[in-house]
């Protein structure tokens, strides 16, 4: 996927600047909003809720042909302490219209969910609506996060640190302001809560901590709660369904 990704950016750098990003981004002027105080705030569901249309382990979702709009706004109205927007779209169906959308019609945070490897995808993000952006240890070396989390920090986004072993709290650093922990194995797709179970103590609690990934029932929220985790990511328990939207509010009721 990096490999992928690589390509891609190269081709749109050559078309668009960071310095135009910087310049004529709609959303540049307009300030973020908080996940990391969303996910503190005494009664957050702590759900951050996920729009994708396909996934490299389930392919196509029923959801193919639907829009970011009904979705959306059913998370926002109806509990999500945040919304993740896939805009990769060779993996996973989407892409930067899907983000601007999710942003404009909600008012919680809106997490640029994507494999990011270059600043310019940063300041892409800023430009069109992110609050938040996901930054995946597997896909960077320490140094290149705290760099990429500097400069996000630096023109106003958050950043979520997605870790999956021990190995991989090396790339904590003060620049992240929350730590996600995926149950998903990104090379073997499997999942397994044990990950996250097995890290929680291990991230700063200054720190908000997210578990993501693999999460389809409230019993697993309440496990992972009283284990200490504020946040949960969840994609595929409602994007699988005709109507995630309706899933969201039937889980959150
Ligand atoms: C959501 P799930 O199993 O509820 O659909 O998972 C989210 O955690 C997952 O989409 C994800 C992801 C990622 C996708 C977590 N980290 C990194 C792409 C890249």
């Amino acid at each position: 996927i990096v490999a992928e990704k690589r390509k891609h950016i190269e081709k749109f750098k050559a078309l668009s600047s960071i310095e135009r990003f910087q310049r004529d981004g709609f959303f540049w002027e307009i300030a973020t909003r908080s996940l990391a105080k969303s996910l503190q705030a005494e009664d957050s569901t702590g759900i951050i809720a996920e729009f994708k249309r396909k996934s490299p382990s389930k392919g196509w979702f029923k959801t193919k042909e639907l829009e970011v709009e009904p979705v959306v706004r059913s998370y926002n109205d109806l509990g999500a302490a945040g919304v993740s927007v896939l805009t990769d779209e060779e993996f996973f169906g989407g892409d930067l219209d899907d983000l601007i959308q999710a942003k404009v019609i909600s008012d919680v945070p809106i997490l640029r969910k994507d494999f990011m490897i270059d600043p310019w995808q940063i300041a892409e993000a800023r430009a069109f609506g992110a609050d938040v952006i996901l930054l995946i240890a597997a896909c960077l070396t320490p140094a290149e996060v705290k760099s990429m989390a500097g400069y996000a920090k630096s023109i106003g986004l958050e950043v979520l640190l997605e870790i999956h072993n021990d190995e991989e709290l090396e790339h904590i650093c003060d620049e992240v302001d929350m730590v996600g922990v995926n149950n998903r194995n990104l090379k073997t797709f499997e999942v397994d809560i044990n990950i996250s179970l097995g890290l929680i103590n291990k991230i700063p609690t200054n720190k908000p901590a997210v578990a993501e990934s693999g999460i389809s029932n409230v019993e697993t929220i309440v496990t992972l709660r009283q284990a200490g985790f504020k946040g949960f990511l969840i994609g595929e328990t409602f994007m699988k369904e005709e109507n995630p939207g309706k899933a969201f509010e039937e889980f959150v009721g």
